[in-house]
């Protein structure tokens, strides 16, 4: 098994530029070609060395404040976690490079306390999705006020599309959860209003990992049901809910199909006062609703609850249900086996994202692409040819 630390380390790879770290990279490909006389201490130390020659290039200032960022982050301050957010968000490049040493020393620190913890995980993820307005930010202020009196501590990441593109908010986060914001005990992010979706799900992934490494053993992300940020916010997390809001006639329209298939838990909402009747309904509707779809484990059948964030009510119940949820899976294996997937998943989605920029910038394809484009729009060239000419050109030297 290749450790998690491989990510960060691919990550590394695109912006080192220096011959000895090229040499350590190629030794790392032909020892993991020869996988069975590989050892992982031996893929360890490849990691290291490929890294302790970026660390070399550090300047005395870069070093100090990595190692400022990296001391407050582990022990627990929440300036140290904003700040190395930050800069797991920035676009300029070096910045980039320094998060990507930071986000490697943390990795190792929190396998460490895996270890410790018996190999288990040492926080759990929730991801939060459903549409605008459907009671995600006050719930997760309500069960995150909870968590944290049980001596939890919290920490609420927020995906949100429409941030990218108009630097607007739909989640309106900060605002909608007060308390939680003010609490010691838990660490509520807003989601960057710069960078496009890719952008911003690949920093919230990295924003877990610093979180984690903070100490937070909860983590909640919330993202509304708009685009694809929501299958984003699935794949990153060990239980996916679903949040559903009792009004409306044809509730289970607007809501992707897609997305319900990938739901571990349906949570009605605001099940509270003259709603109580339709979020019953709902309940109903989205029980039988799924027992149709595919199933997703044969270990768990994804379970419909209304909850209520104006009374409390099924609020316990439903963080019952979770735990009962997250040991199933760390018992059966599936949690760990569910993250290396993801970890897989993340590594394919940054190598298209990166390649087909790549592919993009070519000086060739930039010439023809408008033309074939064109061309394939008209009818004039078939798309299979049109994709081999540009392929062609791509790959002529
Ligand atoms: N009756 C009732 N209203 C709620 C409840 N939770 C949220 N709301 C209301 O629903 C609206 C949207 O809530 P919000 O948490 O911002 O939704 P989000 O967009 O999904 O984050 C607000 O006006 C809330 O006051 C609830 O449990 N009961
Ligand atoms: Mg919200």
């Amino acid at each position: 098994m290749r450790p998690a630390g491989a990510l960060p380390f691919l990550q590394c790879l695109s912006t080192l530029s220096h011959v000895r770290t090229v040499a350590a990279v190629r030794r790392y490909f032909q020892m993991s070609g020869s996988a069975p006389t590989c050892t992982v201490s031996q893929r360890k130390s490849i990691y290291v060395e490929a890294l302790s020659h970026h660390v070399a290039h550090l300047t005395e200032r870069e070093r100090t404040l990595l190692d400022r960022l990296y001391g407050g982050l582990t022990g627990g301050h929440r300036a140290s976690l904003a700040e190395s957010i930050t800069l797991v968000e920035t676009q300029h490049p070096r910045k980039k490079e320094l998060a990507q040493v930071l986000l490697q020393r943390v990795l190792a620190f929190r396998r460490e306390q895996e270890r410790l913890n018996g190999g288990k995980p040492v926080a759990f993820r929730v991801g939060l999705s459903g549409p605008p307005g459907a009671g995600k930010s006050s719930f997760i202020e309500v069960l995150g006020k909870t968590l944290t009196g049980k001596e939890h501590r919290v920490s609420v990441l927020a995906v949100d599309p429409s941030s990218c593109t108009t630097g607007g908010s739909l989640l309106g986060d900060k605002t909608r959860m007060p308390e939680l914001s003010r609490d010691m005990k838990a660490f509520v992010r807003p989601s960057p209003s710069l960078g496009t979706l890719g952008g911003v799900t690949r920093t919230t992934s990295e924003a877990i990992v610093l979180c984690e490494g903070a100490g937070y053993d909860i983590i909640m992300v919330e993202t509304v049901g708009v685009g694809q940020s929501e299958f984003a916010v699935a794949d990153m997390v060990d239980v996916f809910v679903l949040l559903i809001p009792p009004a409306g006639g044809d509730e289970l329209q607007g809501i992707k199909r897609g997305i319900i298939e990938k739901a571990d838990l349906v949570l009605v909402t605001k099940s509270d006062g003259d709603l109580v009747v339709p979020a019953r309904r709902i309940q109903s509707e989205y029980t039988s609703a799924l027992k149709l779809l595919r199933k997703k484990s044969n270990r768990w059948r994804p379970k419909v609850l209304r909850v209520s964030s104006q009374t409390g009510q099924g609020i316990q119940e439903l963080w019952d249900v979770m735990l009962q949820f997250r040991d199933g899976a760390l018992l059966s294996g599936d949690l760990q086996a569910r993250r290396q997937e993801q970890q897989k998943v993340w590594l394919w989605n940054l190598i298209q994202e990166h390649a087909l920029s790549h592919f993009r910038e070519h000086p060739a394809v930039r010439t023809g692409l408008a033309e074939m484009e064109r061309g394939v729009a008209q009818g004039d060239i078939s798309p299979g040819l049109a994709a081999d000419l540009l392929l062609r050109a791509y790959r002529s030297p």
